[in-house]
């Protein structure tokens, strides 16, 4: 028994030595090491993305550049994630733009209701206007990739049926999100969705506003049992580089990563479609989800009460020197491009 005992556990010794050979060879392999932080939790699209883009990043490198991932808030949140980035502590940052107001006054203007159906159409049209104006907001770093959420709709633990239901109600959101839902009589409370699990099991807040993803993902379905179709604004997100870092690479590596760009906003895109239609299967599976539509009228109201916004945000545009009605019309165009309508 003792020598057995002994010999396991010397062959238990002899495996983690060539283990750690092995993953040190491995690493060593790789030239370039670069880290790149996520906030919200490995489950959700931001991350699921995060890791698709390392994947093919070690494959069409051939393991030259290896991609140390950080999601849920583990090397930083998300608002530190700019400064973070910025200051070398993260090499990559996947960010929220909503997360910071009055920050990103042109790529802001897809926070707005302007009636993308999709994650997918929406990415590709926030990709090209990135493309298109290379906008001074991102001068500070690299854009690696950009993509936005899925249309946003209510979910809600108490249902809400009528404009008249959503009175005073406490929601989360964010940015121009925040104040879409304030101009339809509810009272906004902004936080990162991070922070949004524990204001729901607090009862800080009585629903959100976002896509429905999180039902699933963040297991939002157990408490918020109604789902207000709206199908309003999107959030836009980015993937930030650190400027010297960037300026580090080669031009192979360069290339591979400009490659991606917009294939991972495509990516991102129907990887969110899909998965919208998944967690909303499994949310009335599980736990019997109702989804509720609002009668014409009222969304008819839901769009005459949001348009404001948009004038606001041209005014806050051209006070940053945009052409905001030029943008506007860029946005347009794409959406119906890509959404044939
Ligand atoms: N920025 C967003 C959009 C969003 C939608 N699903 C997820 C999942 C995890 C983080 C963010 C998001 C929001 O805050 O609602």
């Amino acid at each position: 028994m003792i020598r057995t005992g002994r010999l396991t556990g010397l062959l238990a010794v002899f495996a983690i030595c060539v283990s750690v050979l092995c993953s040190t060879a491995s690493a060593s392999a790789a030239e370039i090491s670069l880290s790149y932080a996520n906030f919200p939790p490995p489950k959700t699209f931001p991350c699921v993305q995060m890791e698709r883009w390392k994947q093919e990043v070690e494959k069409r490198t051939n393991g030259k550049v290896l991609v140390q991932t950080y999601p849920g808030s583990t090397l930083l949140g998300a608002k530190n994630t700019m400064r973070g980035v910025m200051q070398g502590q993260a090499d990559i940052g996947c960010i929220s733009l909503a997360y910071h107001p009055g920050v990103f006054p042109l790529c802001s203007v897809f926070e707005l209701p302007l009636g993308f159906t999709s994650s997918t159409s929406a990415s590709l049209a926030l990709w090209d206007l990135y493309e298109k104006y290379k906008p001074s907001e991102f001068k500070r770093f690299k854009v690696l990739t950009m993509f936005t959420s899925a249309p946003s709709n209510l979910m809600t633990k108490d249902p809400v049926r009528t404009l008249e239901d959503l009175k005073g109600l406490e929601l989360r959101a964010s940015g121009i999100l925040s104040k879409i839902l304030e101009s339809l009589g509810a009272t906004p409370v902004s936080m990162p969705m991070s922070a949004t699990p524990e204001a729901l099991q607090k009862g800080v807040v009585k629903g959100l506003f976002s896509s429905f993803d999180v039902l699933k993902d963040l297991n939002f379905a157990e408490i918020c049992r109604y789902e207000t179709v709206t199908n309003t604004a999107v959030y836009p997100f980015a993937v930030i580089m650190n400027l010297n870092a960037w300026n580090a690479l080669p031009d192979d590596v360069k290339k591979v990563f400009n490659d991606l760009g917009r294939e991972q906003a495509e990516w991102t895109g129907k990887y969110m479609d899909q998965h919208v239609k998944d967690s909303l299967d499994w949310s009335k599976e599980k736990y019997g989800i109702e989804i509720i539509r609002m009668s014409d009228a009222d969304m008819k109201a839901v769009k005459e009460k949001t348009l404001p916004l948009i004038e606001d945000w041209k005014k806050k545009a051209s006070s940053a020197g945009i052409n905001g009605a030029a943008v506007l019309s860029d946005v347009e165009a794409s959406r119906v491009k890509y959404e044939g309508k």
